[in-house]
């Protein structure tokens, strides 16, 4: 029966409309006449939807048969956006579905823009975290993401008065068409309680954790499917609730209501996604996330192990653990505790069990964003745990006193406990000294963190413990997806659609450079970028932006570090340039549209403050008509994945001008170069190896100079009043002259205000502007994701790819 009635629907035009009715009927169980766009969303993504599970059930089962080394990818946030079109493109499915809902009555493209964001990350971390899911897919490898799914992704941001406000992101409003919902598995996670010695049957001593309350965590799980490819991957993501049974005596003491109460608050732990990007918050919530997540995750993976019937020293040749930053570190813990308390392991052979597991990724060198707890905090949360550090701490430092005999300075610098009142738990440290690989994510981040944050460990451990691995994108989503247009004409241009799982093949489009209708219709499909863009900002802002202008671009989150102040600064001045201008002389300026877009952390007062002046200043510009087209400003409000797919493929140069060293790689700077836009940007994070790969000509780099007498005229404006009410921009103005300007605008801007100049004079001359932006996207290959994926597999994981057998 299951040969007879198990094959799966045809996949062609007639198949998709017969199924599409068919959820139309039965699972939105609405009748023909009462089908509209999101009808028409809902009945395509669950035929889409069904396709998927087809293709998760083949390859789980293939893995489960072949039990391979599986790599876990651990991340508190996966930032996906839509699934939709991704789906329908990595399946192959576009067409035959494109016509079928055509022929239904309805357009593609209304039909995808129904679909809200999956929204569960910040920023780049989080959306480095899909992209490498989308490469592991692709490329076959034997891989899940580990997540939280939560009820509450990152906020929603409209504008008042200028002025970032926010709302909540209750994503899950409808039905999530692309999750799988797994009540059968449930774990549960304890939380307090305490801790208990006793004599086991050998006479050793040993630990029990006990009492406490608990929670229970849900699988949903979230099918990425591979392009070109049947392998369909898997991201687990934790949902918390109640126990299904609960404290007994509470009833028959008559506290029902109370009861009940407190197991309410198991929904809280998986509410929200802290909306806090380079930046700790030392919240207990955040903290307890950080376990219930780790703990399900451990435990399920374990019970799979299990499963096999192998020896616990073979569990690293199964199961490599990559950790996204700090803040699955408490997994390295949980693991030791499991294998020490309830295995029965001695503390060495688990020890060593665990280090050979974990791989370590840091993002930042920014000491605010350094994850640091409060002992007595993990101590009420986590008793167990806490004893285990402090234990992994004695005897970690133990050794280092071996090597530095009398050195009571080194022993404080690598301590996993910082000595403060009260004492903190150094995640950074304990990740270090718990994993076999910690990598960075450019090579000059990776060679900072070397030298500055684990300078000590490199000299104990030996530098083959450290890594480069510098970030990559996908070029499914960001240029396959996002840019349609440009996608075709490079698959024409190269004959074969081959590059889009061999992204260096790109090299061959730099032989059309030289065609002169190449060119042209490389710049026709930039130019309809544009006009798409132009419609969008007009229909969201009202602003008419004329798609004939530079389009000048900084997206991405609103930082001290990322420099937005120096952008409008720069802005102020080119308007106040503009006004001095002769009618004669206006005849040579390049039009530019200024476009920012961003989220700022909500208790981040100085970064909502730049947006506020963003606003302003766009206000005053866009309304004086004396300078006409030749500049306007806008602020996108609630920049998001699927807005950047708009916007990054319509932008001319974009800007990536982080104080230097500070941006540890940045990976909008990728996709905007892949998409033919060229970069403005620092000596910094990833922006020294695009140069490298693209070369001097086609990048506009600029290194610090001392101090400009511009920017003191700039000030002078704003303090003037020229944008608004001059008070409440103090704060922001202090940061430059009163305190330490410590990301080093003002020692920039001389050179910032250079770089533009010479973006301006290259904007000129569109038929070279054009080759420049062809060798951009021909050069691009070495920033796949595949790539990035290939070297984490072979180097640190030591995984190989399982293809999945085609039906
Ligand atoms: C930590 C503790 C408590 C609450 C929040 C956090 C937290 C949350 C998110 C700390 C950091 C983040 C996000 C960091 C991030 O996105 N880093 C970026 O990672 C990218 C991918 O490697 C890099 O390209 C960027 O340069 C880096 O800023």
């Amino acid at each position: 029966l299951w040969e007879k009635y198990g094959a799966s629907e045809p996949v062609d035009k007639d198949g998709f409309q017969k199924s599409f009715i068919r959820h139309v009927t039965t699972t939105l169980a609405r009748s023909s006449l009462n089908v509209d766009n999101f009808s028409a969303y809902q009945a395509t993504a669950h035929t889409v939807r069904d396709r998927l599970i087809e293709r998760w059930n083949v390859t789980q089962q293939a893995h489960t048969l072949k039990d391979p080394k599986r790599v876990y990818y651990f991340s508190l946030e996966f930032l996906l956006g839509r699934s939709l079109d991704n789906a329908l493109l990595n399946l192959d499915l576009k067409e035959q579905f494109g016509e079928g809902v055509k022929e239904l009555g309805f357009r593609m493209e209304d039909v995808l823009e129904q679909e809200v964001d999956a929204a569960l990350g910040n920023g780049g971390l989080g959306r480095l975290a899909a992209c490498y899911m989308d490469s592991l897919a692709t490329l076959d490898y034997p891989a899940w993401g580990y997540g939280l799914r939560y009820t509450y992704g990152i906020f929603q941001q409209r504008l008042k008065d200028g002025y970032q406000m926010e709302f909540p992101d209750y994503w899950l409003n409808f039905d999530n068409p692309w999750e799988l919902q797994r009540l059968d598995i449930a774990i549960e996670i304890r939380f307090g309680g305490s801790v208990s010695k006793y004599t086991d049957e050998n006479g050793h001593i040993r630990s029990r954790w006990e009492g406490g309350d608990a929670v229970q965590a849900v699988a949903y799980d979230v099918p990425i499917p591979g392009y070109g490819t049947k392998n369909c991957i898997n991201i687990r993501l934790w949902s918390s609730k109640p126990k299904r049974q609960f404290d007994l005596s509470r009833f028959n003491e008559g506290e029902y209501e109370q009861a009940v109460q407190e197991q309410m608050k198991a929904e809280n732990i998986t509410a929200v996604l802290y909306p806090n990007d380079n930046h700790m918050v030392g919240k207990e919530l955040r903290l307890k996330q950080q376990y219930f997540w780790v703990a399900a995750s451990l435990s399920d993976i374990i019970r799979r192990f299990k499963k096999t019937e192998r020896d616990w020293d073979q569990f690293p040749e199964k199961v490599a653990i990559q950790l996204n930053d700090t803040h699955p570190t408490l997994a390295i813990v949980e693991l030791q505790r499991i294998l020490v308390d309830e295995e029965g392991l001695n503390w060495d052979d688990a020890w060593d069990i665990v280090t050979r597991t974990f791989a370590f990724t840091n993002h930042t060198v920014l000491p605010e964003a350094m994850e640091k707890w409060p002992v007595p905090m993990v101590e009420y949360l986590l008793p167990r745990h806490m004893q285990i550090i402090f234990d992994v701490n004695l005897f970690f430092l133990q050794k280092v006193e071996q090597q530095y005999p009398n050195d009571r300075d080194v022993l404080a610098r690598m301590s996993i406990i910082e000595e403060a009142t009260p004492q903190f738990v150094r995640m950074a440290h304990l990740a270090v000294v718990g994993s076999h690989r910690v990598n960075g994510v450019a090579a000059l981040h990776s060679n900072l963190i070397k030298t500055t944050i684990f300078k000590d460990f490199v000299k104990y451990f030996g530098a083959d413990k450290f890594e480069n691995k510098t970030n990559g994108i996908t070029p499914r989503r960001w240029l396959h997806q996002a840019n349609p247009k440009l996608s075709e004409l490079i698959t024409e241009a190269l004959g074969h659609k081959k590059w889009l799982k061999d992204l260096n093949l790109l090299k061959n489009l730099e032989q059309h450079v030289k065609n002169k209708d190449f060119r042209r219709r490389w710049i026709a499909v930039k130019h309809s970028n544009k006009v798409r863009l132009a419609e969008y900002i007009k229909s969201k802002t009202g602003i008419d932006v004329n798609p004939n202008s530079l389009f000048d671009v900084q997206v991405k989150r609103i930082h001290e570090y990322k420099r937005q102040f120096m952008n409008i600064l720069g802005v102020i001045h080119r308007y106040h340039e503009l006004k001095s201008l002769t009618p004669e002389e206006r005849q040579n300026v390049v039009p530019r549209v200024v476009i920012f877009g961003g989220k700022a952390a909500p208790g981040y007062y100085i970064a909502k403050l730049v947006i506020k002046l963003i606003n302003n200043v766009s206000a005053v510009v866009n309304a004086d008509e004396s300078i006409e087209d030749l500049l306007k400003v806008v602020f996108i409000p609630d920049y998001n994945v699927s807005l950047a797919e708009i916007i990054i493929p319509a932008s001319d140069i974009s800007q990536h001008i982080s104080t230097a060293g500070t941006e540890a790689s940045g990976t909008s700077n990728m996709k905007f170069v892949l998409n033919g836009g060229l970069i403005l940007g620092t000596v910094d994070g990833a922006n020294i190896e695009i140069h490298e790969e693209i070369g001097d000509d086609n990048i506009f780099l600029y290194r610090n100079v001392p101090i400009d007498p511009a920017l003191q005229s700039v000030i002078t404006s704003i303090e003037t009043g020229n944008f608004g009410d001059a008070r409440i921009f103090s704060p922001l103005i202090n940061t430059l002259t009163f305190g330490k300007d410590y990301y080093l605008i003002s020692d920039d801007f001389g050179s910032y205000l250079d770089a533009q100049k010479l973006v301006d004079e290259a904007y000129k001359d569109q038929d070279d502007w054009s080759k420049k932006s062809i060798l951009c996207t021909a050069r691009m290959g070495f920033f796949s994701s595949d790539r990035a994926i290939r070297e984490y597999a072979e180097q640190i994981w030591e995984v190989k790819p399982v293809p999945v057998q085609p039906e």
